[in-house]
């Protein structure tokens, strides 16, 4: 299915009054403050999340999956839902590929079908963390870290595969996230791990085309529960800087211990010019890929903060990191958790853009702790979704992208074509 302009224009005038009243009130408020509402307006629609393949479908733990019906059963029915959400909330206009759970088998008809909806391709993903059933060799025991030489080149020379499908869908970054560690002290040298680790990595590298680039994602623990070779940002900013300018690291919000003050990290990663990519998700307890925003909506503002900071500071090299939602759904419809987390996004950079810079640094360098904390919160207390609703309304998308979704019966509708029982590929 999918949803045209009509139809997304016949649900907005169902609001459309609301929003007007909504928007006049916030744009005086915000202009008597000396903002520029087009300004932000063209700021928050001009940002664009990728959407990952994996996470069209209904996830799982360990112990269950209950799927909902109409899930995609091929890369290309994944495409079509990306541009379900983005005619809804023009935001979501890039998807992010795991090989090999979705190869491109005709790359120049998945092309063309994406940019019929108006999506590019984001950065693609290796998988070594999984045995494929034709595996010659097993990652059981590590990947690009492994003890044998062979099972190393078979994960480097899957990653350079990665590379070439992801050029023929003019993706131009290859995230590297590895689940190689240890479950039990001792298991593992870490020196040599590390070392084998950045020899494969500058193979892959080595492989990289002139204009791509490499991000390195890191996470403390999981499958491997003693240790993990990539554990944390300063591994992965090692790892990065040792390889080149083309390597960058990722920041995966879901993959810091508990407290972690992923905004600090932020900020040294971009005054390094260093940050690559980031993936949005929440987390109560560890690496529980829930809905962005759902669980701590203020780190987020502040991860944001440092973000526009850095944006609007950049170090030499420092490119704008590629935006990609990494997220499981147990209990909820993808699409609608998916349309929640863009906004949560959305939401979380337009209060940060809001920020009065000057103002805080005179704060700061006053030692006035509590001005420096008004300043904040004040953005964090501003309801900006009349800002992010026109900006949709100004690209043609839905004044309520979730309600819309509903209106229009469009799971309903997805059932229907594919059926309720349909198993979508990924986690
Ligand atoms: C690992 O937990 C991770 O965050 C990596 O980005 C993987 O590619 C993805 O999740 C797999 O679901
Ligand atoms: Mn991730």
């Amino acid at each position: 299915m999918r949803i045209h302009a009509d139809q997304v224009g016949e649900q907005n005038r169902r609001h459309e009054a609301r929003h007007r009243e909504a928007f006049d009130f916030l744009t005086a408020r915000l202009a008597a403050d000396g903002h520029d509402v087009d300004a932000l307006i063209t700021k928050i629609g001009a940002l664009q999340i990728a959407v990952p393949s994996w996470a069209l479908g209904a996830g799982g733990t360990r112990f269950a999956r209950f799927p909902g019906g109409g899930e995609p059963r091929s890369l290309e029915e994944k495409i079509m839902d990306v541009g379900l959400l983005h005619a809804l909330n023009r935001s979501s206009g890039a998807i992010s590929l795991h090989i090999p759970w979705d190869i491109p088998k005709n790359a120049s008809e998945i092309k063309t079908l994406a940019s019929e909806l108006g999506l590019v391709f984001d950065a693609v993903n290796s998988n070594t963390f999984q045995d494929q059933p034709d595996q010659t060799v097993s990652y059981k025991y590590g990947s690009l870290a492994h003890a044998e030489k062979a099972v190393r080149k078979h994960a480097v020379d899957h990653n350079i595969e990665v590379i070439e499908y992801g050029k023929q869908l003019g993706s131009t970054a290859l995230t590297v996230w590895l689940a190689d560690g240890s479950c039990f002290p001792g298991q593992l040298n870490f020196r040599k791990a590390f070392q084998r680790t950045y020899a494969s990595l500058q193979e892959i590298y080595a492989a990289l085309p002139g204009d791509w680039k490499m991000f390195i994602e890191y996470k403390p623990y999981e499958p491997n529960f003693y240790s993990t070779v990539i554990q944390d940002w300063g591994t992965s900013f090692l790892l990065a800087n040792k390889l080149g300018e083309k390597a960058y690291t990722l920041v995966d919000l879901g993959h810091h211990l508990p407290n972690t003050n992923i905004e600090q990290i932020v900020a040294t990663l971009m005054m390094e010019g260093k940050l690559g990519g980031f993936h949005f998700n929440d987390s109560k307890y560890g690496d529980d890929d829930l809905t962005v925003g759902s669980i701590k909506p203020y780190q987020l503002f502040l991860i944001f903060s440092e973000l526009v900071y850095g944006m609007e500071n950049p170090a030499s090299s420092n490119p704008t990191p590629a935006w990609m939602i990494d997220a499981s759904h147990n209990v909820k419809d993808p699409l609608e958790d998916l349309l929640q987390s863009v906004e949560a996004i959305k939401v979380a950079y337009a209060q940060a853009l809001l920020v009065d810079r000057d103002e805080l640094e005179a704060a700061r360098e006053n030692n006035d702790t509590v001005m420096a904390q008004e300043i904040l919160q004040n953005a964090y207390r501003t309801d900006v979704r009349p800002l992010l609703a026109e900006s949709r309304l100004r690209a043609g998308g839905a004044l309520d992208p979730l309600r819309a979704f509903r209106a229009l019966g469009v799971r309903k509708q997805l059932i229907g074509e594919r059926g309720m029982k349909t198993v979508s590929t990924g986690l």
